[in-house]
């Protein structure tokens, strides 16, 4: 390890007022396995403090653009001032392909009730109202989602009765997400809110039956930079039935009709648990972790589908597809390995990508000397075994928990309680997720919803190879002389996920950690001199 993570800590929290050192230390802590496979407590999930320049986004930013977002048909109209559209139009690299050039795709239009002043002191429910006729007249969608942002909650626009009173008139779905930015402490809340009204207001909707074998849905995959095209190959060549992806590269009738399924399959645990473990009481599916990113995750994640369907078929193909893959994966393994071996490597995304792409550093031969989330709770670092212990503070309070039973005649369990019994394997985290930690080195550092000031203390005591971020850190980092590599948008790159994706990764990482140029760049600052005042003009 390059420098004491304990050492570091301290110099992290050092500069901060003594409450918000407290704070913090409480939200920094240091990789150990107990012998009995415990790691430390991280407070997680918590509000950022005023000053300290989190990453984190809002709660609209979840629903919307995260979870929602991505689904090509189902037209997505934002009831707030125009400025929250425009800044969320086209920013998250969420691909899709419809299935023909005459199917719908509204993922590239951005609608507004662009609200203004008039709707704030006098209601704006007529003007949604208006934009939502508006929006079917242009469109002919099959659903309409109408989005809430702040100004909404707080003026009191009951966005939920205008949706059930055009449903009818419209005669399509038309639901609605009180998202406004503030209802949580950050993006997660939004995930938690999409979650509820996809579960109550689209799956479900639609009994097409299938009689495909292998029927899985794909959860909190959402097609950045393609990686959800090459994940529903890999499930292809297996002979896997894809039902649904929520949400990448998605539509509104396979969203419906993902009840039909008999496994989900869950990518990014943090957005999604909820649908997971909803689907499994209604309707009696299964969910299962898996993890697409990395080649050894990925084909881990293939036998583990197999596994879950025990079926000597299946298990076969999955295998021809993995050593079909194996060998060019390896080739640019054993390459980049030459070179990138050793080197330092910094995670701070999101709510599951910090866990996620560790699998691919380490397949390089790279170390991780720290990661974060923005917002992961502790259940994604620590493993949802801690899930009883999380206290409900006031923020989480503020997010409607769905109350679900069984349904009436729908619900099927998947599975006997014997054959149940027989997964409890740790590894196939069948219905668990163990966390980030678990699975790291011990002595990195691990830091929730990391500052500015943290980090760039970091940077000057590890001088890691290369920091992952997303935008609003690429360029500080990338003038301290780092190569910053984006894990939001993958930088216009990608796919990296599956086999293919990884030897793709793999180039790209050493690519950046070998360039000559980072240890050439100086900030602006380090070599800014200042002027002499110019001399005074004499007067006349
Ligand atoms: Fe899940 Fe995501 Fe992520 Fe996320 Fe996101 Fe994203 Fe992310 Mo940016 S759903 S938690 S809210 S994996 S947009 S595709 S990259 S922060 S780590």
């Amino acid at each position: 390890m390059a420098h004491d993570a304990h050492e570091a800590k301290k110099e992290m929290v050092a500069i901060y007022p003594k409450k918000l050192g407290k704070k913090r230390a409480e939200q920094i802590v240091v990789t150990e396995l107990g012998a009995d496979g415990s790691v430390p407590e991280i407070k997680a999930n918590v509000r950022s403090s005023p000053g300290i320049i989190t990453q984190r986004g809002c709660a609209y930013a979840g629903c919307k653009g995260v979870v929602i977002g991505p689904s090509r048909d189902i037209l997505s109209i934002v009831h707030g001032p125009i400025g929250c559209s425009f800044y969320a139009w086209l920013t998250r690299r969420n691909q899709t392909r419809p299935p023909s050039d005459s199917d719908p795709n509204f993922i590239t239009y951005c609608l507004s009730t662009d609200m203004t002043e008039q709707e704030i002191v006098f209601g704006g429910e007529k003007k949604l109202k208006a934009a939502i006729k508006e929006a079917y007249d242009v469109f002919h969608p099959k659903a309409i989602a109408v989005f809430s942002t702040c100004p909404v909650g707080l003026i009191g626009d009951d966005v939920h009765a205008v949706a059930r009173q055009m449903k009818e008139e419209l005669g399509i779905n038309v639901f609605a997400f009180s998202c406004e930015g503030y209802r949580g402490v950050s993006q997660s809340a939004g995930h938690h809110i999409a979650n509820n009204q996809l579960f109550k207001h689209v799956i479900g909707l639609n009994e097409l039956a299938h009689e495909d074998k292998f029927k899985i849905n794909l959860l909190g995959e959402y097609n950045i930079g393609g990686d959800a095209f090459v994940i529903e190959d890999l499930f292809r060549r297996c002979g896997i039935k894809l039902i649904a992806t929520f949400s990448g590269n998605s539509d509104y009738d396979s969203m419906a009709n993902s009840h039909t399924a008999d496994l989900n399959l869950v990518m990014c645990h943090r957005s999604i648990n909820y649908v997971a473990e909803m689907m499994e009481k209604k309707f009696g599916i299964p969910w299962l972790k898996i993890n697409f990113i990395g080649a050894a995750a990925t084909a881990k994640s293939l036998r583990k589908i197999a596994e879950y369907f025990d079926d000597a078929e299946l298990k076969a193909k999955v295998e021809t597809v993995i050593t079909e893959e194996m060998p060019k994966v390896d080739v640019a393994q054993k390459d980049v390995k030459s070179r990138c071996r050793g080197k330092t490597a910094m995670l701070f995304v999101g709510g599951s990508r910090a866990h996620h792409y560790q699998v691919l550093f380490n397949e390089m031969g790279m170390e991780i000397v720290a990661a974060g989330y923005e917002f992961g709770h502790r259940d994604d670092y620590e493993g949802r075994k801690v899930l009883p212990t999380i206290k409900v503070d006031a923020d989480s309070k503020n997010i409607e928990e769905v109350e679900v039973r069984p349904d009436e005649t729908r619900y099927m369990p998947r599975l006997s309680q014997d054959r149940k019994a027989q997964l409890t394997n740790p590894e196939l985290e069948f219905q668990d997720y163990v966390g980030m930690m678990p699975e790291m080195e011990d002595g990195a550092l691990v830091i929730d919803d990391i500052s500015h000031h943290e980090t760039e203390r970091l940077i000057e005591l590890y001088k890691p190879a290369i920091f992952c971020a997303g935008i609003k850190e690429k360029y500080v980092v990338q003038k301290m002389g780092i190569p910053c590599k984006q894990l939001h948008s993958y930088d216009y790159g990608g796919p990296y996920a599956g086999f293919e994706g990884a030897i793709n990764f793999y180039r790209e990482i050493d690519r950046m950690v070998n360039m000559k140029v980072w240890s050439l760049v100086k900030a602006p600052w380090q070599t800014f001199e200042p002027q002499p005042e110019p001399a005074p003009v004499a007067a006349d």
